[in-house]
């Protein structure tokens, strides 16, 4: 332990940010030759989101980005994470590109630089083309040799804008949950032999991302992937239900996080998935294991894990149903998860650079009274998280900064808009936006760098 407590200021270098995505935010879904994204599709799909909310308008900040960069630059934000909308770009996937989408980031990027506002950018959030999922998504290698050349176009377009990239976000969530378990888009429920190989996809890409920034970046980029990675956290902190805890880790994050590390699927995992293990082509790991220079971790909940018994490597405990939660039933609170999920990323592969990439809590009721939004649920909901951050730190865990998920309330995938993320309240009539509580909060925190 170092002398770090909670009163002491984050380091220097430590970096405090807010985060988006451009599904969740831009709206003007079908403007300026934007193609059709699977989630235009999917959300028009009956039954499949809340309220058949669309991402037609979403924050309009397509239109109101200046306004939403002021507003941010005002509450001392420097340092935003952001995506790029590959329909925009490349309105099929592949084939012409469109040069109005190049157009709107070119202004984009323009702004952030007049409010001093640095793009950490991630190149896959979400919104695959609608045309690529006619010709298989995921489950196919076109969308690989097509986001490896959309990756290689938004590096060499905005190099100069961009110093920091990410390169896919949340694998688990566009692969498991859209083509296994089926909630997110395309909503399809495939075998596990090939919701392995939407995974294995998933890596390839995340590999061109890589390899693009190292062509055609600069030499002074940074690139890494952005991982919801299983987290879980010791029931008591004694060495047995710690080591319990980093076993649960090391096979639950397996296949993402442990084949990049290790340059193929480790053994484990491939006996465990015996004749469901994803196709492998030649070189498919040199790409998948090309070096970063950080990885971002999105870290929202955890599930509590204890020594096992009988010779068991661990023991799952189930949340009870009164456990403390956020209006999102996968969302139980569980702040130690910032503390544990870094410090094992750290141990088990090494790295040097971690930023908690998101980390937030949805609600869905948080009226604006009187010009005010009082969600002193969030307020805790951060302090409570930023303590566990800051405790890593002073355990030396190599955690250099955090984004908050959201600067402002947006489109929650399948619960649409009723799950409120914002620090900025959104109202989605007037599209008024209106600083929470929380903003106050986080701003003193950024300006002080301490914890309040
Ligand atoms: C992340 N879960 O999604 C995404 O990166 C954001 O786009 C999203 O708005 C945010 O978190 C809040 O949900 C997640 O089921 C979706 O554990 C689901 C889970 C975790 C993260």
């Amino acid at each position: 332990m170092t002398s770090l407590t909670y009163a002491s200021p984050f380091p220097t270098d430590f970096v405090f940010g807010v985060a988006a995505a451009s599904a969740q935010i831009e709206g003007a879904a079908f403007e300026d030759g934007k193609g059709e994204s699977i989630w235009d599709r999917f959300s028009r799909t009956p039954g499949k989101v809340h309220g058949g909310d669309t991402l037609d308008v979403a924050c309009d900040h397509y239109h109101r980005f200046d306004e939403d960069f002021a507003l941010m630059a005002s509450l001392g934000v420097k340092h935003y994470r952001l995506s790029i909308a590959w329909p925009r770009l490349y309105p099929n996937g592949d084939g012409e590109l469109n040069p109005a989408g190049i157009a709107f980031y070119r202004r984009l990027f323009a702004s952030m630089k007049k409010h001093s506002i640095q793009p950490w950018v991630t190149l896959f959030h979400w919104d695959l083309p609608q045309s690529l999922e006619d010709r298989g998504g995921w489950t196919s290698r076109v969308t690989v040799d097509a986001f490896a050349r959309y990756a290689d176009t938004v590096v060499k377009t905005f190099a100069n804008d961009v110093k920091h990239w990410i390169t896919m976000n949340e694998i688990r969530c566009f692969t498991q949950l859209a083509y296994g378990v089926g909630t997110k888009a395309p909503g399809r429920k495939e075998s596990a032999k090939i919701v392995n190989q939407t995974f294995h996809h998933a890596l390839l890409c995340h590999g061109h991302g890589v390899r693009a920034v190292r062509e055609f970046g600069g030499g002074d980029a940074v690139v890494g992937l952005t991982d919801n990675c299983d987290v879980c956290v010791p029931v008591t902190e004694t060495p047995e239900d710690i080591a319990a805890a980093r076993a649960w880790f090391l096979e639950k994050n397996a296949h993402v996080l442990g084949a990049m590390h290790a340059g193929r699927y480790p053994d484990d995992y491939l006996a465990r998935v015996g004749a469901d293990a994803p196709d492998v082509q030649p070189g498919d790991f040199d790409l998948i294991s090309l070096p970063t220079d950080h990885l971002g971790l999105n870290v929202y909940t955890g599930t509590y894990v204890r020594a096992g018994r009988d010779g068991a490597a661990y023991e799952v405990l189930d949340n009870p149903v009164s456990y403390p939660r956020a209006d999102s039933v996968w969302l139980r609170l569980v702040p130690q998860s910032i503390y544990w999920a870094t410090r094992f990323a750290a141990e088990c592969y090494g790295h040097q650079t971690l930023y908690i990439t998101e980390n937030g809590c949805g609600y869905d009721d948080e009226p604006v009274v009187r010009g005010e939004v009082f969600d002193l649920h969030r307020r805790d909901f951060l302090r409570n998280h930023l303590r566990e951050a800051h405790r890593a730190i002073a355990d030396g865990v190599p955690l250099k900064g955090y984004f908050l998920w959201s600067f402002i309330d947006n489109y929650e995938w399948e619960d649409g808009y009723q799950r409120r993320f914002g620090i900025v309240h959104c109202d989605y009539e007037t599209l008024v936006r209106t600083p929470k509580l929380s903003a106050r909060y986080y701003a003193r925190v950024m300006q002080e760098r301490k914890i309040l």
